[in-house]
């Protein structure tokens, strides 16, 4: 990622979805205006999902992806359905392209995206070939959904689909990351952790995110790491309105603030921006009944990240077995493998998601809530189980 573009986990996701040779890929490069992904009469030329991050005025910041056709048949094909399934759990806005008079299977990851509360788009696409457009318009509409008709070849009506793309990316409420906890001109102090863990140079993500968010708030932002805390309380002369903290050092700075401060953490912060709170925080107090022999599912978003993976997979790991005083069976997952039957496990433990958008993580703890499983994440379940739940800011 550049450091001028927008994290992937922030853009609005759009996923197109079709047969293979229905012209998904055409259409996504019709819209970049730019070969984004291979196209030929071959079916099934699109094997592994294709992300393209680009800006598209009325609708900002948005990632096309482009999947595999969900009729592939070749030897590979169930990897590849599985795949495509994966992307529907992360897109925002579903595009379903049709072109065949045969639309069962269309309808079926119709549901599955309704049956997410995705909204949908339909695209006939192929109009200066198709000459059922008409029929195939009229099965559409007893769905309940118009379609756009467009030739990808021509490049007609393309438009029309970023109109509409724009229209439903309207909808979909863009939330500030502290909007809920602070206003204009509030002083803000941000402690990171003393040893730096980021690579030199940089800051992690979720530091960088909160720092710019806060600047849109107008608010006036100090940061410093934990050794200095006592010297910037001295220098300011009212104590800040909220201090942000990073979890590890959660208890610290709760011992050394003024009263009057507010005080939360990075991960709670990003624990409403990118899941819900309130099941993560009633997640977090299951761990209370944790016992000999449980299962408890750790999910990192990323595969190879050494920062989480410290966290997931030692210092979460150690904390709980601490806390609970139980012999766990810790099992640790990355990326894409979360497991879709959950019933062996406890309680689920999500990292912050940087990296996922909000939709993936939010399917996520559908699931676990559909199969009565627990779920919190890093933040939350480090802020319990240090005893400090019920005294950070929410
Ligand atoms: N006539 C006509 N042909 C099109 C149109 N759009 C795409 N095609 C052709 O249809 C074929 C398949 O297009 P792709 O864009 O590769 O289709 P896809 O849905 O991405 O296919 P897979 O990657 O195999 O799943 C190519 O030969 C395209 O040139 C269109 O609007 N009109
Ligand atoms: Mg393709």
């Amino acid at each position: 990622m550049s450091l001028n573009e927008t994290p992937r986990g922030e853009r609005i996701h759009i996923g197109f979805f079709g047969r293979t040779n229905a012209g998904k890929s055409s259409i996504i490069n019709a819209i970049a205006n730019q070969e984004v992904s291979i196209v030929s009469d071959i079916k099934g030329t699109t094997t592994d999902a294709v992300f393209k991050s680009m800006e598209i005025s009325g609708i900002g910041a948005c990632v096309l992806i482009d999947t595999a056709g969900f009729d592939d048949d070749s030897n590979l094909s169930e990897k590849r359905i599985e795949k495509t399934e994966n992307i529907l759990e992360r897109t925002d806005i579903g595009v379903v392209v049709f072109a065949d008079d045969d639309i069962s299977q269309e309808l079926e990851w119709i549901e599955k995206l309704r049956a997410k509360k995705t909204p949908v788009i339909a695209i006939i696409n192929k109009i200066d070939e198709n000459k059922n457009t008409k029929l195939l318009q009229h099965k559409i509409e007893k769905i309940n959904l118009r379609a756009i008709s467009v030739s990808a070849k021509e490049k007609k009506n393309i438009q029309k689909i970023i109109e509409e793309l724009r229209n439903i990316a309207l909808d979909i409420k863009e939330s500030s990351i502290c909007g809920h906890f602070v206003k204009k001109d509030d002083v803000v102090l941000l402690v990171m952790p003393q040893d730096i863990q980021a690579p030199k140079g940089r800051l992690i993500l979720p530091q960088v995110q909160t720092i710019r968010d806060l600047l849109d708030n107008k608010c006036i932002v100090i940061s410093v790491t934990a050794d200095n805390l006592e010297k910037a309380f001295k220098i300011l002369k009212e104590p800040p309105k909220l201090i942000i903290t990073d979890s590890q050092v959660f208890a610290k700075v709760y011992e050394q603030k003024p009263q009057e401060s507010a005080l939360t953490s990075f991960s709670v912060l990003f624990s409403r921006h990118k899941g819900d709170i309130d099941i993560f925080v009633e997640g977090a107090y299951s761990i209370s009944n944790l016992k000999n022999g449980d299962k408890v599912l750790i999910a990192e978003a990323c595969s190879h990240d050494p920062l989480d993976g410290d966290i997931g997979r030692i210092k979460l790991p150690a904390l709980l077995r601490k806390k609970t005083r139980a012999d766990l069976d810790i099992q640790v997952v990355s990326g894409n493998n979360f497991p879709i039957d959950l019933s062996e496990y406890s309680l689920i433990i999500h990292c912050g998601s940087c990296m996922f958008n909000k939709k993936y993580v939010m399917n996520r703890v559908e699931q676990a809530r559909n199969q009565g499983i627990p779920i919190t994440n890093y933040g939350i379940a480090i802020a319990y189980m240090n005893n400090i739940l019920e005294k950070i800011k929410k």
